[in-house]
């Protein structure tokens, strides 16, 4: 077979010419050879193999997208958490398995060349890693789509844990190059920063603005590929790296200030350099709202650059182009870079650049915690973006002349609605600016978004009744199911077919078999073999040894008080007290198993993980529980150790405050591949238990309209203190130096938060209605046969979680796109 034939149908290529490939690339990219190379070359020389693939097809879908002129989202993210893209891309070319025999025959095992690959952390958590599903989603279902963002030197640090404490360190992802990343010198943009504007009259007395700027900083894309299932459409995320603009600094050189010059330098490329963890202190740094206009800035100059070369001058038709979807208000000084480049640049009159701004732009939020709202000091916005302020004030007076007509003579809701907040200091609040100049605005679950409406927007619902809407968030099943857990994959294959992947609804069918004792024995086998592969992991990353054969208990995302790490481990803290008192008290034996980073300034959220680790600590090592319970906490939790966790877990922990998580997407995956929930009516659970039935899922604790009542009614955390002894017993422990030999009180700020505290996110009133909850999932794992019913109808029914769904509901709702085939 020709290779032509090969590359246009990828999953047909022989083993053979993958085989060649990766030679070719060990000895001419690598300048190395077969005898000589270590496991990273191996890695690189196959990445090198697979991108010929991908950059082939990566010049189709451009050159299909250009011939038919297509209308194009734009996801603007500041986070993208791509994890690792080795498998990810062979099993979206289709060319897992001849590659996987083509190293072998090298003598050389995929899956451990897989492991050299750094992850690509550019994110938190959930809104970073939602992004990466919905771009992998986009290019499955052929949609013209690109994602940008900003091309971080650092990503989330890395944690280390010493002696049970959080370190951090810096993550270096790029120090040995990232073969995936392909720089784009040619499409460098220049971003303006700091300076004045001057107020000209043109001939006509017209008023024409300019701005002088302080600063000028080059943009550099670098374009990862991002290849759909099937190996068709390869769309690209473009991230930007901050440079400083030689130009313009020359003359600072010539002056004789190389020093200066080079300080200015530094300024430049300090922009791009480190991701922020989002972390309440760190709100409002100038060097954030810097890197959200840059990459925001250069984003909108690639996007016009390319409607030019298709449309020049005529901007009738941009918005019918271009749809510019906005993660959270992160990049929401793009609504007022619009209309600066509108206005000022391309000189269009007031109303009509608002008309097309406010047709382009849409808006998704995550968060309905006051304290995550972003705001920025109006002075800092004077400083660095002093036009942007002059079009703010101008966009919010209109607008307050809109909500005059609405609700006339009306101050509170002019200020509650206003973009600006005054006071003190006076702020400019990016959520209202969100909400104006989109056109739509959706949160990502049912709840939430009812939520959206009814308590954080609902002056802007009652004004906009279409503006706001519901898209319930979704994951790859490719990489969360398929590539993560090959085993369980097989299996689905060989009762349902291969095509789940794309048409996650068809688990369904799984369901006819979750009575049949083979399939369970089967279906449990695989989890079985999953956690045995887990537990060695555990052993070599922590020396802790656990049982394959206890519940896995997993509780991993981001460490924060809503979401209740803390309730987990009173819990496990009230069943070591139960067996030290009780030593028949009966129960299944569990392994809990943590994941979890705090942002470095968030003292409470570290000094749980402390906890966690002072608990496991004691508890692993007493031998009179430790074939009951043993507790883990995994340090530095990623994306790739999720995709080690998750195939393994038989219990998810979803135990956020009712009203505070507004999806949740670990939730999702963990279910999917067949663990049972543990969780409260929040977020997408609720929909989960929808999904799965009641009887399948465990569910505890108040729901959202009981928190509100606790709160009206005033919540008294002592009032739960006194009256459940088990309750007192281990938060008077939590005091003692029992968990910190020689250091009595280290965890006594954890109770202290739930006392005098006044336990902001009512964990003891959880706590009864959550052990219960616990009882009833020891007491399911007794009946094996029960238990592999529950989770297998778990993996069946969560067709609805697909990204591909939530792709087709922006696509549908809010973005209006036609899929682009390519050949
Ligand atoms: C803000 C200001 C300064 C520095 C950092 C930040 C910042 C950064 C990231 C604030 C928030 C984030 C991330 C938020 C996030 O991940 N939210 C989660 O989004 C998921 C996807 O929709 C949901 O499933 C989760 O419920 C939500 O918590």
């Amino acid at each position: 077979m020709s290779a032509k034939i090969s590359v246009s149908k990828p999953s047909s290529l022989p083993k053979k010419a993958m085989k060649d490939a990766i030679v070719r690339h060990l000895h001419c990219s690598l300048g190395t050879d077969e005898n000589k190379a270590n496991n990273h070359a191996w890695w690189k020389a196959t990445c090198a193999s697979v991108q010929e693939h991908v950059l082939e097809q990566l010049r189709k879908t451009q050159k299909s997208h250009y011939m038919n002129d297509t209308r194009a989202v734009h996801y603007f993210s500041a986070e993208f958490l791509m994890g690792r893209l080795m498998s990810n891309n062979l099993h979206n070319l289709g060319l897992f398995e001849q590659t996987d025999q083509a190293l072998k025959e090298l003598g050389v095992n995929l899956i451990d060349i897989m492991e050299e690959e750094p992850d690509m952390a550019l994110g938190n958590g959930g809104l970073g890693r939602l992004a990466a599903c919905f771009i992998d989603s986009l290019a499955t279902l052929d949609m013209p789509a690109v994602g940008y963002g900003l091309h971080y030197e650092h990503g989330l640090f890395r944690q280390d844990i010493k002696n049970g404490e959080q370190i951090e360190r810096p993550d270096s992802w790029r120090d040995y190059g990232n073969p995936w990343e392909i720089c784009r010198p040619e499409s460098i943009q220049e971003i303006p920063l700091y300076g004045y504007v001057e107020t000209k009259y043109g001939e006509s007395g017209k008023i024409k603005k300019e701005w002088h700027p302080g600063l000028i900083v080059k943009g550099l894309p670098w374009d990862i590929p991002v290849v759909g299932y099937g190996g068709k459409t390869v769309n690209v995320l473009r991230l930007w790296q901050s440079q400083a603009s030689s130009y313009f600094n020359w003359d600072v050189f010539n002056a004789g200030g190389y020093v200066d010059a080079q300080r200015e330098n530094v300024q430049a490329e300090t922009i791009s350099k480190v991701l922020y963890p989002n972390d309440e202190t760190e709100a409002g740094k100038e060097l954030r709202l810097i890197q959200q206009y840059f990459f925001s800035a250069c984003s909108l100059k690639d996007i016009i650059r390319r409607y030019k070369r298709a449309h020049g001058d005529n901007w009738n038709r941009f918005s019918s182009q271009v749809v510019i979807q906005l993660n959270d208000t992160h990049p929401a000084i793009a609504i007022p870079e619009l209309m600066r480049i509108l206005l000022d640049r391309a000189e269009l009159d007031w109303d009509s650049a608002w008309k097309i701004c406010s047709k382009t732009f849409a808006y998704t939020n995550h968060t309905l915690l006051p304290e995550a709202l972003e705001k920025w000091p109006a002075r800092m916005f004077e400083k660095i973006l002093p036009r942007h302020l002059e079009i703010i004030y101008e966009i919010n007076h209109r607008f307050m002349s809109e909500v005059e007509k609405v609700w006339p003579g009306d101050n509170a809701i002019k200020q509650k609605l206003s973009i600006i907040e005054e006071g003190n200091e006076k702020m400019i609040r990016m959520g209202n600016l969100s909400v104006i100049g989109s056109f739509a605005v959706n949160g990502v679950a049912e709840i939430h978004s009812s939520l959206v409406k009814k308590n954080l927007f609902p002056e802007f619902h009652e004004m906009w009744p279409n503006k706001l809407t519901n898209v319930t968030n979704g994951i790859t099943p490719r990489r969360w199911l398929k590539a993560c857990n090959p085993k369980l994959s097989a299996l689905i294959d060989e009762k349902i077919g291969n095509d789940w992947p794309l048409h996650l609804e068809k688990l369904e069918q799984l369901s006819e078999f979750a009575d049949n004792v083979k399939f369970q024995k089967q279906f449990m086998k695989i989890k079985y073999e999953n956690k045995v592969t887990l537990a060695k992991e555990v052993l070599a990353l922590t020396g802790i040894e656990i049982n394959p054969k206890a519940i896995f208990d997993v509780q991993i995302k981001r460490l924060h008080e809503y979401k209740r790490q803390h309730l987990n481990l009173l819990h496990i803290m009230a069943l070591y007290r139960r067996l030290l008192e009780n030593p028949n008290y009966v129960m299944q034996p569990r392994v809990f198993i943590f994941g979890a980073k705090a942002a470095p300034g968030y003292k409470l959220a570290k000094d749980i993980i402390y906890a966690i680790n002072q608990v496991a600590d004691k508890v692993n090592n007493d031998k009179r529980v430790n074939s009951k319970i043993k507790v883990v906490f995994l340090p530095n939790y990623r994306v790739s150790l999720a995709e080690k966790i998750i195939p393994a877990a038989d219990i998810s922990e979803q135990i956020s405050t009712a009203g505070l998580e507004a999806s949740g997407t670990g939730n999702m995956k963990l279910s999917l591949n067949g663990a049972l929930t543990v969780g409260t009516l929040d977020g997408a659970n609720i929909e989960i238990a929808e999904e799965v039935g009641d009887e399948n899922i465990f569910i505890f604790g108040l729901n959202v309209d009981e928190v509100r009542e606790l709160d009206e009614v005033g919540y008294n955390p002592f009032d739960f203190y006194y009256n459940n002894k088990e309750i007192k017993a281990v938060l008077d422990w939590l005091e003692t130096d029992y968990f910190t030999p020689g250091k009595p009180g280290a965890l006594a700020s954890i109770k202290r938060s739930l006392l005098e505290g006044g336990d902001p996110y009512k964990v003891l009133a959880d706590f009864e209605s959550y052990s219960d909850a616990q009882k009833k999932a020891d007491k399911a794992y007794g009946d094996k046969s029960g238990w592999a019913k529950m989770a297998i109808l778990n993996t069946a029914r969560m067709g609805k979680f697909t990204s591909d769904r939530s792709i087709r509901d922006y696509v549908e709702k809010i973005w209006q796109l036609q899929p682009c085939k390519v050949e």
